[in-house]
């Protein structure tokens, strides 16, 4: 028996070598979590890549752009593989050059340091003189660009919030915007020890706090917060935000001092408020028709935020979205409005429910990781214009305030993501995946993006592999010793990279001449040497279930120490202070991003004109059955579908209207693509919205590829950046129609493997 840590909870399992017999939770976790049950089930499912394949179009033709995702493979041996794809990295390098492989290789792969795909991936074509990279997420694409200039780094909102400690003491109204979903929080990337969302939300309660969950779904937060729930139109939040400001601006319930002391640039943001440009006061009355809420509604909200000590916290799903960086700064500028940044259980706060890490109090050291070297090549893309980058080599772009080019791609490789789960308009991402000459995928299943490769190569589980981990600010860190051997030829993606590097002749840089259990070793001895306090030997920690780390601030509470001096303390922002207006992002002169946060209407929303012709807003939030596209294959994951496709939570009046009632399945579709979907009918969705997650695996129709027979919503999402300045992921929103699938529902064949020649 060992446990085993996955991003979504530690289980302990039996093993005969080959499976596992039995998994249970951990006996450390207070809140397990059914997302463990996914894993034993999908070992062995039929859709694990059993060894090397090549495209047959490939193999016969050579590389060249090709129409991908609907030829049959070849299997070949790993000898054959290596060499093909030694032979491929040779040329493209030599021909080419490092400026034109794309390695971003975005994605989540599995917990475990050591074995972390990204790493591997970036390491080993770094050794070969790097490769063109992404930066930032589709997690958190507009925060990680605007807060700096607002406010802080992401690491320090991320790492750094006010603990859940804190917020169970002093918090007397948290006011969530896209709620605090305790589906969500079951995850983390690295791994989660101790699940603790309803024990520190029902604390807070028990104490007295009052939980008010703006969100379209009722479930956005757990039973026990026993919140109050506000169901705006989606993407209309930067309206609502704007009328509570100008409600304490106009009632004398701002706080000055703090504004003076603490911001700049608040006269010019009041203005707007007060419309002293426009003539519109955007008060309660204003924002009413927009937002769906009563006026009443939203004076007397604001009134009681400014009676409090209050949180207003910012779910990361609403920066994914069109103009996401607005409702995110307008949660900056009303926590600051509202003076209480710095102090225990009031500010703000950015994604409490987002993930289980935030608001867990930052340890003293992080664990040890493989170092990924130096990339030779400065060119970059934000990560979510990858269609765009593979469509346009040479098209310039804004960003940030730069004018960027893309780069012209002749080879990606991808180890540990998924981007036909991950991306947006996949019609789209099929026909920039047609222009590459060469695409290559190392996973350990048949996932749309590895039938959409040339050179597939099968990699090990996190379960078929010795490894350790812990999460971000997690405490608690763990050997993982590898529970079962491999799946059929599957192979560590280091063991990969290692033999590609040695018979490019580079194998003496990848692996420095260590194997992965040396490496383990070695990793762990630097990072205890540079740990001042105990830390068992390796052998001990290897032989132990876990390793407690120090938490030097449990009771942190974000900016207290701006709070306490200003002027010795500065943020980073280039005032030193919070920035309600920006002259940088002002100078930028984005049309899509002015000097100070607007409510500006999407495209795709409720509101709007194109509602007229697709009336119900999309949702296209993250699975609660599993991680992303993960194991979609697995139990857990298969036990919540309906006639095998993903389930779209509608509410009675929309179900009714369209004559469509629980178990039917459905066809979803808008301007860009349809999919197939089974209906759960529920008044806890905002009349207006369909909630379909991400996750289920892109199963093309053979002639259409715009239709997911499957249920995977970004047939349907919009591939537009958040704005010029952050151009982030806009995948959280779109406008749709829904129809009764009529004829028979055609069968999947995502669940098998592709075709094989
Ligand atoms: N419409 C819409 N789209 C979204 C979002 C949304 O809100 N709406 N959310 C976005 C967000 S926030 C994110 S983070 C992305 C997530 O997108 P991804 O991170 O790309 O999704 P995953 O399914 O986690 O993909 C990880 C892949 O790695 C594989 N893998 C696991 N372990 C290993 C390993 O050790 N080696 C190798 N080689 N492979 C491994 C898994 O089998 C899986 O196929 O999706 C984004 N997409
Ligand atoms: N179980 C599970 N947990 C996960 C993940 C997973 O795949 N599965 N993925 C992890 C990852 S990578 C990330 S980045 C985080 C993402 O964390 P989030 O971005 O916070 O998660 P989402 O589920 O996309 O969105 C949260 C909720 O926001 C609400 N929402 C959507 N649009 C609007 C809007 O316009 N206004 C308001 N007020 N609310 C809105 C939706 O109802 C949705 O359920 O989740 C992490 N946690
Ligand atoms: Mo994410």
């Amino acid at each position: 028996m060992a446990g085993h840590l996955t991003h979504w909870g530690v289980f302990e399992a039996d093993s005969d070598g080959e499976r596992l017999t039995s998994v249970r939770p951990w006996r450390g976790d207070p809140e397990p979590m059914a997302l463990i049950d996914n894993v034993a089930s999908a070992q062995h499912h039929r859709t694990r890549i059993d060894q090397p394949y090549v495209r047959r179009g490939w193999l016969e033709q050579g590389p060249g752009p090709a129409r991908r995702g609907d030829e049959p493979f070849v299997p070949v041996s790993w000898e054959t593989a290596v060499g093909l794809l030694s032979g491929e990295l040779g040329r493209v390098y030599r021909e080419h050059g490092a400026e034109s492989v794309y390695g971003g290789s975005y994605g989540w792969a599995s917990a475990g340091r050591f074995h972390h795909a990204q790493s591997q991936v970036h390491r080993f074509l770094n050794c070969l003189g790097g490769y063109v990279r992404h930066v930032n997420s589709y997690s958190l694409g507009a925060s990680s660009v605007l807060l700096p200039h607002v406010i802080a780094d992401m690491s320090v909102l991320d790492g750094h919030a006010t603990a859940k400690s804190v917020l169970v003491e002093n918090t007397e109204l948290m006011v969530a915007f896209g709620g605090l979903s305790p589906k969500n929080s079951a995850v983390s990337q690295g791994g989660v020890s101790r699940h603790n969302t309803r024990t520190w939300i029902g604390a807070a309660r028990a104490r007295g706090c009052r939980f008010v969950s703006i969100s379209p779904l009722r479930d956005d937060i757990p039973a026990e917060a026993q919140a109050e729930w506000l169901a705006p139109r989606p993407g209309s939040d930067a309206a609502l935000m704007v009328a509570l400001a100008q409600v304490l601006d106009a009632e004398g319930l701002a706080d000055n001092d703090f504004l003076d002391r603490y911001t700049v640039g608040y006269a010019r943001f009041a203005g707007y408020l007060r419309g002293e440009r426009d003539g519109v006061v955007k008060g309660p009355e204003w924002a009413a028709p927009i937002t769906g809420l009563a006026a009443g509604t939203i004076r007397a909200l604001a009134r009681d935020m400014a009676a409090a000590r209050t949180m207003v916290t910012v779910s990361w799903s609403l920066q994914r979205a069109e103009h996401g960086e607005q409702p995110l700064w307008l949660g900056v500028v009303l926590a600051a409005m509202l003076g209480q940044i710095g102090l225990p259980g009031g500010g703000f706060g950015h994604g409490y429910g987002s993930t289980a890490h935030v608001g867990e109090a930052a340890c003293a050291y992080s664990v040890p990781r493989f170092p990924q070297g130096r990339n030779g090549v400065d060119t970059f893309i934000p990560v979510a214009r990858i269609s765009d980058m593979l469509l346009s080599p040479g098209a310039d772009y804004d960003y940030d305030g730069r004018t960027l080019t893309y780069p012209d791609i002749r080879l990606v490789y991808w180890c540990g993501g998924n981007p036909f789960h991950h991306h947006q308009d996949l019609a789209r991402l099929r026909a920039a995946f047609a222009r590459p000459e060469t695409v290559v995928v190392h996973d350990a299943f048949w996932t749309a993006t590895a039938r959409h490769a040339d050179i597939v190569l099968p990699a090990t589980m996190s379960i078929e592999r010795d490894d350790y981990g812990a999460g971000q600010n997690d405490r608690v860190f763990f050997p993982m010793p590898a529970l079962t051997r491999p799946h059929g030829q599957a192979r560590d993606d280091f063991a990969i990279f290692a033999e590609l590097a040695e018979t490019l002749g580079v194998g003496k840089e990848f692996t420095e001449g260590r194997t992965a259990q040396e490496w383990l070793r070695q990793l762990y001895r630097e990072w205890q040497t540079h740990r001042g306090d105990e830390v068992p030997d390796f052998e001990v920690f290897w032989d132990s279930e876990q390793l407690e780390l120090p938490i030097p601030d449990p009771d942190q509470v974000l900016f207290a120490r701006f709070r306490s001096d200003p002027e010795r303390f500065p943020l980073a922002t280039p005032s030193g202070r919070i920035e309600i207006f920006s002259e940088t992002i002002e100078g930028f002169g984005y049309p899509d991003c002015p000097g100070h946060p607007v409510w500006m209407e999407p495209e795709e929303w409720l509101g709007g004109r194109a509602a007229a012709q697709f009336p119900l807003q999309l949702i296209a939030n993250q699975p609660r059955t599993k991680l992303h596209s993960q194991l979609d294959i697995g139990a857990h994951s298969r036990s919540a579908k309906i006639g095998g496709r993903e389930p779209v939570r509608l509410h009675p009046d929309d179900a009714g209207a369209r004559g469509i009632g629980d178990g039917d399945i459905v066809r979803i579709f808008n301007d860009r693509g349809s999919c197939l979907a089974g209906v759960v009918v529920d008044d806890g969705v905002r009349v207006g919205v369909a909630q379909l997650s991400t996750g289920a695996w892109y199963d093309p129709d053979p002639a259409d590829p715009s239709f997911c027979r499957h249920g995977n919503p970004n047939v349907l999402t919009s591939d537009r950046g958040t704005s010029r300045l952050s151009q982030g992921c806009t995948g959280q929103l779109a406008l749709v129609e829904i129809e009764r699938f009529a004829g028979t529902v055609p069968e999947l064949a995502v669940d098998r493997p592709p075709a094989i020649s």
